[in-house]
């Protein structure tokens, strides 16, 4: 299977800020994310059936190995012409009902925008399982933090900032797009698209999904949430992989030393 995205992908992706497309995963790795997941411990597989987990690659090899699978990269790297760096898992069972927001707000970067999002499906997700809803288009929005909305950058001012998005979606009317997938394929969003977790209409059934954040490499990167006087600039936890390899982690450890980033 080829590991590129075509032109009409590529296309969709710069028209949408959103591309659906295969991960490359083979079944037996898809299959192993399921059975390491079942098998975390007690704590935290109560954590995973409650709703989700984070950085469960940190117990679970083939969630790592999911996050880091060279065809994923390839095509992360085709779509920003830099090298992705996987810094975080979410993994669950079940649909988020998330309401819409950007990426950003979250996890944002120097230059803006170096941050994707990428969903993938452990099962074929139909329109009652609560799949990701996304706003196509949305990305086309110039930046905004918190303080550009008249908010205190902070958590505190979280549901704020979810009302001034909503708001957002009504005055330019976006069309609500679901991600009605195929098992084993993904959704790779831009940072700044609109998107979160559509109402899970049948709560019987299960939507397992795992999301990698990815951020891209030689950039600044800052937590919007955490800057109360100042950037709050941090290092990722990076997942170790391939791609990480020297030239990269050259440029980076000289950008760090330059900007003095600081840990949070
Ligand atoms: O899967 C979902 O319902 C939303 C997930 C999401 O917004 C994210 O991981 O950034
Ligand atoms: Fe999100």
């Amino acid at each position: 299977m080829s590991q590129e995205l075509t032109s009409t992908e590529i296309a969709a992706f710069r028209r949408d800020g959103i591309v659906v497309t295969s991960s490359g995963l083979s079944d037996q790795l898809l299959d192993g994310v399921l059975a390491d997941l079942e098998a975390l411990p007690p704590k935290l597989l109560d954590e995973y059936r409650a709703g989700r987990i984070q950085d469960a690659w940190k117990h679970c090899s083939r969630v790592r190995a999911a996050a880091v699978e060279s065809s994923i990269l390839s095509k992360l790297e085709q779509l920003y012409g830099a090298t992705p760096r996987p810094f975080q898992t979410l993994n669950f069972p079940k649909g988020t009902e998330q309401r819409p927001h950007s990426d950003s707000i979250h996890f944002n970067s120097q230059p803006f925008g170096m941050m994707c999002g990428v969903w993938l499906a452990l099962e074929d997700i139909g329109p009652n399982q609560g799949p990701l809803i996304y706003y196509p288009g949305s990305q086309e929005l110039p930046e905004f933090n918190f303080e550009d909305i008249g908010l205190p950058p902070s958590y505190e001012h979280y549901t704020g900032y979810e009302d001034h998005v909503e708001a957002l979606v009504q005055r330019h009317g976006f069309q609500p797009s679901y991600g009605l997938l195929e098992r084993g394929q993904i959704i790779i969003w831009a940072a700044n698209v609109l998107h979160g977790g559509s109402s899970q209409i049948d709560k019987t059934l299960t939507r397992k999904s795992q999301v990698t954040h990815y951020y891209f490499a030689g950039c600044r990167y800052w937590r919007p949430g955490l800057s109360k006087r100042q950037r709050a600039f941090f290092e990722p936890g990076w997942i170790p992989c391939q791609n990480s390899k020297g030239r990269n982690l050259l440029r980076y450890a000289a950008l760090r030393a330059k900007n003095a980033i600081v840990n949070w």
